[in-house]
C-alpha cells in the first residue's frame, strides 16, 4: 500500500470520528484486501494526524483480549491501539452522549508500570514485576464504523474504537490482589448489565501487558513506566443512553463511575 492510500484511510476514520459520523468499514469497499500489517500503518498514521492536531498520547490499550470481547465482536485477536488526552473522563464526572457516535463501555484493569517493559520475551511475571499500581477503569469505545462491524483490521485502523477512558483513583500493588480472581460488575443506574472477573482476560490481565509489550517490540517500541495502560475489557460492552449512571465495582480493586447526558 502506498503512502498516499495509507494516509486516505487514515483520514477517512479520523474525519469519522471529528464529525461523529458514521461510515463503512475500510473492507468493504475502499480497501477490502486490507491486511493486519497495512491496517497497523493507518493507525500509525491516523496517531500521527493527531498529534498534529494537538492532541496527546495518554497511554496504550489492549482490546480483544477476552472471549467475551470475541465473541461479541466476531474477531479472535488481541490487538492494541491508544488512549489520548481529549478522551479523559474524570472518575463522577458526565459525558454527553452527543459528542460520540454510538458508545459501547466496558470495565477494565488499569497498570501503571514503575519500569519501561522491552520485548520480545515479556512475561507476565515481568509485568507484575514491572507493576507499580493497578487501578479500576472503564473504556468507553465508539467504532467509527457502522453498527460496530468491522474486521479486525478495520478494527486496527481505526485505533481500536478508543473513545474515552475513566480511571479510577483507587490504587493497588499488584502483589495486593490476585489480579485473574478480581471480580468486577458493570452497572447501569443500580442495575448489573454484566460481569467477569480478571482472568478473561487471556488468563491473566498481566499477560495482555506482556502481549503488548511484545507486539510493540515488533516495531522496536516498549511499554512506558508512569503511563495508565488499560489491559482490555472483561466483559462483553454495554451500550450506553443519556440519563445512565455507570458503575464498575471491583472485588479489593475499588470502583469507578460516571454520567451520561443528553
Ligand atoms: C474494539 C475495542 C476492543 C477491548 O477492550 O476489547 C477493546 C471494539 O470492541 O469495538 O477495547
Ligand atoms: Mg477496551
Amino acid at each position: 500500500m502506498d503512502k498516499n492510500k495509507i494516509k486516505a484511510l487514515a483520514e477517512y476514520v479520523h474525519n469519522a470520528e471529528k464529525d461523529k459520523k458514521e461510515i463503512l468499514k475500510i473492507t468493504a469497499d475502499l480497501h477490502p484486501s486490507l491486511s493486519i500489517d497495512e491496517a497497523y500503518l493507518v493507525q500509525e498514521e491516523l496517531i500521527r494526524q493527531k498529534l498534529e492536531d494537538g492532541h496527546q498520547i495518554i497511554g496504550p490499550k489492549m482490546g480483544i483480549t477476552s472471549e467475551a470481547k470475541m465473541k461479541q465482536m466476531d474477531v479472535d485477536d488481541p490487538i492494541y491501539g491508544y488512549v489520548f488526552d481529549n478522551m479523559i473522563v474524570e472518575e463522577g464526572d458526565s459525558i454527553s452522549i452527543s459528542d460520540y457516535i454510538h458508545p459501547k463501555v466496558e470495565p477494565e484493569i488499569g497498570f501503571i508500570l514503575g519500569k519501561d517493559l522491552e520485548g520480545p520475551g515479556v512475561t507476565t511475571l515481568d509485568v507484575l514485576r514491572a507493576t507499580e499500581h493497578v487501578f479500576p477503569a472503564i473504556e468507553i469505545i465508539d467504532s467509527r464504523y457502522e453498527n460496530f462491524n468491522f474486521t479486525l483490521p478495520d478494527v486496527i485502523a481505526d485505533n481500536t474504537s478508543a473513545a474515552g477512558a475513566v480511571f479510577g483513583t483507587y490504587l493497588r500493588k499488584p502483589e495486593e490482589l490476585e489480579l485473574d480472581v478480581v471480580g468486577v460488575t458493570l452497572s447501569i443506574n443500580g442495575e448489573v448489565q454484566s460481569l467477569g472477573a480478571g482472568a478473561a482476560v487471556l488468563d491473566h490481565p498481566a499477560k495482555s501487558i506482556a502481549r503488548l509489550a511484545n507486539m510493540l517490540s515488533k516495531k522496536g517500541e516498549k511499554v512506558k513506566a508512569g503511563q495508565p495502560i488499560l489491559s482490555g475489557g472483561i466483559t462483553a460492552a454495554v451500550r450506553l443512553s443519556p440519563g445512565d449512571f455507570v458503575s464498575a465495582k471491583y472485588g479489593g480493586l475499588g470502583d469507578v463511575s460516571f454520567f451520561v447526558k443528553e
